[in-house]
C-alpha cells in the first residue's frame, strides 16, 4: 500500500505544473482555432449587449421609480430612449434573440476559454505595468462573461432566484464585461482577422499552440464541428419556447409557468392567480376599477367596462425570460378611452397601473404616454373570444404592443393617469 502511494506521489510530482506551457498538450489549440471562436463571440456577444440594453430601455426606467430596477445607474443610463409601441413583436424578437443567444453561445464561450487556458496560468503574473493591466482586463473579461452567463441562465431557469436583485447584477455586470470585451477586441481583432485571412506568416510563432503537442485525436475542424453541434442542439432544445407549435421541443427551458390547458385561455401563464394570492372575493361582484385623473376618481364595475366601446388587438406576451406566445386576440377597452374618461383629450399622459395583487415585484408599473395613446393598448376583459381566465388576469388586465411581459399587469384595480 505504502509503495503504491509513494509511486502515485512521485508520479504526481513529476507531472508538469499548469504554469508550464509544455503541460498543455492538446494539438487542437492554436491561434486559428481561437480566432474562429473569437470572431463568433464578437458578433454574438455584441448582439447580446445591444439587445440587453434595449431590453432595459423597454422597461421605461426613466419614467417612474416603480419601473427602475437599477436606481443610481448615473451615466450608464445615457442611452435610455423612449421605447416605441411598434412593430408589435419588437420586444418578443429582442428578448428571444437575447436569451436564445445566451444559451446557444455557451459551448462557444467554453471552447474559447479552453483554447486560451494555458495563457491564464502563465508566470510571472506580470512582466511590466502594461502586461499587468492586460491581465487584469482579462480577469474582468473572463469573470464578467461567466458572471453574465450564469446570472442570465439562472434567472430564466429558476423563478425569482435573485429576489429583486437580478437586474442590478446583470446590468452592472454587463457594463464591466463589455468594457473589458471592447479593450480585448481592440487588442486582438487585427491579428485574429489576419490569421483567418492569410494564416500565420512564416517565421512567426503560433503563441497558442502547444510546444509539445500530443497525438491528435480530433482535427481542429472536428473540434469546431463539435462546438457547433453543441450550439445547434441547444438551439433546437430551447428556441421552441418562443413558438407555440414548437413549445414541447423546449426541453431545456421549461419556464413559462403552469400548464395552461386547452381552449382560448390555453397559452403560457407566468404566475397563477393562486401564486399571486388572488382570491375570488377580490375578483367577484365587489371588484371595481378605479380610474384617476383631472376628472376625479371614477369607479367602474366589469359590466360598465363591458358596456364601453370594445376594441381588439392581436398581441403577444413576451417575457424578459425569453419565452413568448404567438399573437393572441385581446378584447377590451382602449387605455386612451379610459384616459378620456379621466379627463384627458388626444394628449393623454402616461399611467400608473396597479394590480389588486398585494405583494410581489410586478404588481405595479408605469406606462409612457405613447403606450397609452396607441389604439392597440387595451385594458383587456377577454382573450381569443372568451372572458379572461383567473390566471390570465380576470377581471381585467393591461396589454400593450411591443412591451415586455411585466408591463401587461394582471388583475388590475387602479389606473392613475398623469401622475407617475
Ligand atoms: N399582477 C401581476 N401582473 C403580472 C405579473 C405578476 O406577477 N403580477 N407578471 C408579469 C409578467 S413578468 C409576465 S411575463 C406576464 C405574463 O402574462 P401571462 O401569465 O398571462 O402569460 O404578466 C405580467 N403581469
Ligand atoms: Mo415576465
Amino acid at each position: 500500500m505504502g509503495d503504491t502511494r509513494r509511486k502515485a506521489a512521485a508520479h504526481l510530482s513529476s507531472l508538469p505544473l499548469p504554469t508550464e506551457p509544455a503541460s498543455w498538450r492538446s494539438p487542437v489549440r492554436g491561434v486559428r482555432f481561437t480566432a474562429v471562436l473569437g470572431v463568433v463571440l464578437l458578433a454574438g456577444l455584441t448582439l447580446m449587449f445591444v439587445t440587453g440594453l434595449f431590453s432595459y430601455a423597454a422597461y421605461n426606467p426613466g419614467l417612474a421609480a416603480v419601473n427602475d430596477k437599477t436606481p443610481d445607474k448615473g451615466l450608464l443610463g445615457f442611452y435610455l430612449f423612449d421605447w416605441p409601441t411598434g412593430p408589435h413583436w419588437l420586444y418578443r424578437l429582442n428578448q428571444g434573440v437575447h436569451v436564445t443567444l445566451g444559451i446557444v453561445l455557451v459551448p462557444v464561450l467554453l471552447a474559447k476559454l479552453w483554447s486560451v487556458v494555458p495563457k491564464l496560468f502563465r508566470l510571472p503574473p506580470a512582466r511590466s505595468v502594461g502586461h499587468a493591466l492586460e491581465r487584469l482586463s482579462l480577469l474582468l473579461l473572463v469573470g464578467g462573461a461567466l458572471f453574465e452567463f450564469l446570472t442570465g441562465l439562472l434567472n430564466i431557469q429558476l423563478e425569482y432566484v435573485f429576489p429583486g436583485s437580478f437586474y442590478p447584477l446583470h446590468f452592472y455586470g454587463a457594463w464591466v464585461f463589455f468594457a473589458a470585451f471592447a479593450a480585448h477586441t481592440a487588442l486582438k481583432l487585427p491579428r485574429a482577422l489576419r490569421v483567418l485571412r492569410a494564416g500565420i506568416p512564416p517565421g512567426e510563432k503560433d503563441e497558442l499552440a502547444s510546444p509539445d503537442p500530443a497525438e491528435p485525436t480530433v482535427s481542429r475542424r472536428g473540434a469546431l464541428a463539435m462546438v457547433g453541434t453543441g450550439s445547434l442542439l441547444l438551439l433546437l432544445t430551447s428556441a421552441g419556447r418562443s413558438f407555440d407549435p414548437l413549445r414541447k421541443t423546449a426541453l431545456l427551458t421549461p419556464r413559462g409557468g403552469a400548464d395552461p390547458g386547452p381552449g382560448p385561455n390555453g397559452f403560457q401563464i407566468n404566475k397563477t392567480a393562486a401564486k399571486a394570492g388572488i382570491v375570488p372575493a377580490d375578483t367577484g361582484e365587489r371588484w371595481r376599477l378605479t380610474v384617476v385623473g383631472p376628472a376625479g376618481e371614477i369607479r367602474l364595475s366589469r359590466e360598465q367596462l363591458a358596456a364601453m366601446a370594445q376594441f381588439s388587438a392581436a398581441l403577444p406576451i413576451a417575457c424578459v425570460e425569453g419565452w413568448s406566445t404567438s399573437d393572441q386576440w385581446w378584447r377590451g377597452v382602449r387605455l386612451r378611452d379610459l384616459a378620456g374618461l379621466a379627463g384627458y383629450g388626444d394628449d393623454a399622459p402616461g399611467v400608473l397601473v396597479e394590480s389588486l395583487q398585494r405583494s410581489g415585484p410586478f404588481r405595479t408599473v408605469a406606462l409612457r404616454d405613447n403606450q397609452v395613446r396607441d389604439g392597440r393598448s387595451l385594458l383587456a376583459l377577454g382573450v381569443n373570444g372568451e372572458a379572461l381566465s383567473m390566471d390570465h388576469g380576470y377581471p381585467a388586465r393591461v396589454i400593450v404592443p411591443a412591451a415586455p411581459g411585466v408591463m401587461n399587469t394582471k388583475w388590475v384595480t387602479r389606473l392613475t393617469f398623469g401622475e407617475l
